[in-house]
């Protein structure tokens, strides 16, 4: 076996090949495959593709829409017949901040300022963006949460984002902009996030509403009390699920270039862990 494609393999699993040449995460996370601490040596490949990109873009639209134009507050209206209109907005007046600005985070951003949000990121090393507000590193994280109302998060899970979004951290966004209140998306990683921290950020009015799509634990455990939070919207880890067809052409497109004496794309810095 000289490639393997995975995306959780069980630990020690890939020391058992002896002529692997290179791993490709079937993903464009791969926090599931670094956690090997018996990984071999050999490069780690991501996922990097349009159709994955394009899906997570959409993902973050609706979200932040879906905050942004009140939609729970109008099904919960439908629910009872209410006929009753609320203020709204222009997305101008709307800040909203990506964590992450990666390959998916970038692509994100860009979507949302078509959309016409204020729209800003936060990374780890110094970006230039055109009509994004940029801030990087530990020192930028609070001048960046203080002016966002809607926190989408599209890390990867490191050492260094562990456990980052916490309740100190909801207590910092801007809570009195024209969202009426503060949001967080995450879609990143779950390692990311408190869950105890949300649910009290959400029952103290720090954050007045949360989209979730990943967890410390997967598949969320039943007695979770996100399950059943009026202000939470859940999904399955399906933010951006690879599709099969574009995810292993791409594998095997790299393949050809790596037989062929050309480097391989999108390699994992394994010092980072991203
Ligand atoms: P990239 O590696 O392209 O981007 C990662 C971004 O995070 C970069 O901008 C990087 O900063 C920033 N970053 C990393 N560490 C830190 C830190 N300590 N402080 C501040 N910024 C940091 O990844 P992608 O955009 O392709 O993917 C992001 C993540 O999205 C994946 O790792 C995965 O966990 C998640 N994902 C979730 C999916 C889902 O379905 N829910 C699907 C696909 C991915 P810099 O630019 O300076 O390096
Ligand atoms: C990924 C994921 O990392 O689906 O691609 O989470």
């Amino acid at each position: 076996v000289a490639y393997a494609g995975v995306w959780q393999p069980p630990p020690g699993l890939l020391g058992n090949f002896p002529h692997l040449q290179a791993i490709f995460s079937l993903g464009a996370g791969v926090d599931h495959v670094t956690n090997d601490p018996a990984l071999p040596r050999v490069p780690i490949v991501r996922i990097v593709d349009p159709d994955l990109t394009m899906r997570m873009s959409e993902y973050v639209a609706l979200h932040v829409l879906m905050y942004h134009r009140r939609q729970r507050l109008y099904d919960a209206q439908q629910h009872e017949r209410v006929w009753r209109e609320h203020d709204q907005p222009p997305a101008s007046e709307v800040a909203v901040g990506v964590m992450g600005l990666g390959v998916l985070g970038r692509d994100a951003a860009a979507l949302l300022l078509r959309l016409g949000f204020r729209v800003a990121g936060w990374s780890r090393s110094l970006k230039a963006l055109p009509g994004i507000e940029t801030f990087h590193g530990p020192g930028g994280l609070e001048g960046f949460l203080r002016r966002t109302e809607i926190l989408v998060c599209l890390l990867p899970a490191t050492p260094a984002t562990a456990a980052i979004l916490t309740l100190d951290l909801f207590r910092k966004l801007k809570g009195d902009g024209a969202a009426s209140g503060a949001y967080l998306i995450n879609a990143g990683r779950g390692a990311l996030q408190v869950d105890a921290d949300i649910v009290a950020a959400l029952d103290e009015g720090s954050l007045c509403g949360a989209t979730l799509d990943v967890f410390p634990t997967e598949p969320l455990p039943p007695a979770s009390p996100l399950w059943r939070h009026p202000k939470v919207t859940i999904t399955p880890h399906n933010a951006a699920a690879s599709d099969p067809r574009p995810l292993v052409a791409n594998i095997l497109r790299q393949i050809q270039r790596f037989e062929a004496g050309l480097p391989l794309d999108h390699v994992v810095n394994r010092g980072a862990g991203y």
